[in-house]
């Protein structure tokens, strides 16, 4: 039998006594070695890493608890019947799909999450999100909802709170868990009150052999939900796997009876459940129709958690949206500059490019590129023919976004390459005029530059308000 085939009862039978391994010491790591040394449940840790996030608070807190770093220990992995594998790391590692053949059932920190839950507070609901764009703001906007309905919210997950630190704190009334897909393919007991994959699109594909295989991970989070919460738009997000209870769809065009979406009449957009009309677009700080979507999946998924409409209508209105996401950075000589340093793939990219180029008089200039995980950008080509003018390249995959928009740029928008992000501000300043936006949207990840998307948002905005200084001086 494959490890992964295993029940939850036999997965109870080998609890205290169970051979059990943490493979990663940074954060999630760190979290599952402190919730198993409180539960008195042994375990060793590894981490390929010299020298890992979390050695420092490890030996610290668990001074006699076995770490081996610096690659992985193929003796203590054989002879586990348990590994609890941080996201970071691929369970088609070599070592790790050795040892899982040879028996030991893969976990995470989700699955720990939930087997707590499950057993000791089974009426307090779980929302559970992923998808492979909006999943920051949902999660916080479905924690702002919970919050405004006068309930305590506990968000954690990818977002960057552990989900087990969560347990710290018992008047949490309604966990919400932001998911990733490697997050969701170590969870296996994960029965949420409402889930939903709010859209799928490539990413991640140099941990992906397929778009297949991505697209099974995300579908994991529907097993055994209450509610599937779904996107009709886009069909690879609906719930493949038997739903208990039902399931509620949000699209952007009109909605189905019961359904959400968008209505349009002469007082604008407004967010929807069926006929409907529950709030109009223009009261809401979030812009652009992805963000519109991005509230109606949070209304279906707080709805079926309990949370009242009132609660949810104020949460919408009132929330500013999250840094780094399209953010508005300043605006000189009708120039408007944008941060969307987390657009990490093509599609937050063409969200971005799209939301933005709709409503301008003039053209986007797009700074791209960066670490590409292995991306496909060729999808960037439609919105980047239709809306941008000029495309400046920075970071390691800057040369790869090139190739791909060779042609397609043609008579439409010029690429250009920089040398580091400060020259390409420089660059679209002197490249913009009037009516137009500069807009960061790396398509990328960060890592090959910067250390974060934070820091990559964080120079950008410093750099951009640096140069919008000096024209106002001017
Ligand atoms: N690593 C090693 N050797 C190891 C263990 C990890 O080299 O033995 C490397 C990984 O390849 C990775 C890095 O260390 O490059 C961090 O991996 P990790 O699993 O230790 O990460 P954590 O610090 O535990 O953070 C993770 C999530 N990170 C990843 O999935 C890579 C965080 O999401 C999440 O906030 C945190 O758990 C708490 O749940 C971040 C992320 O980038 C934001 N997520 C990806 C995304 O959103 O695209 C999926
Ligand atoms: P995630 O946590 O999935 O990365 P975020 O909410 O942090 O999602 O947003 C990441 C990027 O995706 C940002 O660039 C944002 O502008 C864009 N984005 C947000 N919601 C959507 C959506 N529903 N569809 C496409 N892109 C989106």
């Amino acid at each position: 039998m494959s490890s992964n085939a295993m029940n939850n009862e036999q997965v109870e039978l080998i609890g205290s006594s169970c051979n059990r391994v943490i493979i990663g010491l940074g954060m999630t790591g760190l979290s599952c070695a402190r919730y198993l040394y409180r539960q008195g449940l042994p375990f060793k840790i590894i981490d390929t890493r010299e020298n890992p996030p979390g050695q420092e608070e490890c030996r610290q807190e668990f001074p006699e608890i076995a770490l081996h770093t610096g690659g992985f220990s193929e003796a203590w992995l054989m002879a586990a019947d348990e590994l609890v594998v941080s996201p970071g790391i691929a369970l088609a590692e070599p070592a790790i799909a050795r040892a899982i053949e040879h028996g030991a059932q893969a976990i995470g920190d989700i699955e720990l999450f939930c087997r707590a839950v499950n057993s000791t507070a089974p009426e307090k609901p779980v929302i559970a999100i992923t998808g492979s764009n909006g999943k920051s703001t949902v999660t916080t906007l479905v924690g702002e909802m919970v919050l405004e309905a006068g309930l305590k919210p506990g968000v954690g997950g990818n977002i960057g709170t552990p989900a087990l630190e969560l347990l710290d704190d018992p008047s949490i009334d309604v966990y919400v868990l932001e998911l990733s897909s490697f997050q969701l393919e170590t969870t296996h007991s994960l029965r949420a009150t409402a889930a939903t994959v709010l859209n799928l699109s490539p990413d991640h594909m140099d941990r992906y052999t397929t778009l297949s295989d991505y697209h099974q991970a995300k579908q994991r989070i529907y097993r055994g939900c209450a509610t599937a919460v779904y996107n009709r738009d886009d069909p690879l997000t609906s719930p493949l796997l038997p739903v208990t209870a039902g399931g509620v769809s949000f699209t952007a065009l009109s909605p189905d009876l019961g359904q959400m979406g968008l209505l349009s009449d002469d007082d604008g957009v407004w967010l929807s459940k069926g006929l409907n009309k529950l709030l109009n677009t223009q009261d809401m700080k979030l812009k652009g129709t992805h963000n519109h979507l991005n509230a109606l999946s949070a209304m279906a998924l707080a709805e079926a958690a309990g949370i009242e409409p009132k609660a949810m209508y104020e949460a919408v209105k009132r929330f500013p949206g999250l840094e780094h996401r399209c953010q508005w950075v300043g605006e000189a000589d009708g120039v408007a500059w944008f941060n969307d340093s987390k657009a990490t793939n093509v599609g937050a990219a063409v969200a971005a490019i799209e939301g933005l180029g709709a409503g301008l008089t003039g053209k986007v200039i797009l700074i791209a590129g960066g670490d590409g995980k292995g991306a496909d950008f060729s999808g960037l080509r439609p919105s980047v023919q239709r809306y941008v003018s000029h495309v400046i390249l920075i970071g390691r995959d800057g040369p790869v976004i090139g190739d791909a928009l060779k042609g397609a740029a043609k008579g439409a928008a010029q690429t250009h390459s920089a040398s580091d992000l400060e020259s390409a501000v420089r660059l679209a300043a002197d490249l913009s005029g009037s009516g137009d936006a500069v807009l960061l949207a790396p398509a990328c990840a960060s890592f090959d530059m910067f250390k974060s998307f934070e820091d990559r948002g964080e120079q950008f905005t410093a750099q951009v308000n640096e140069l919008l200084n000096r024209l106002k001086e001017c």
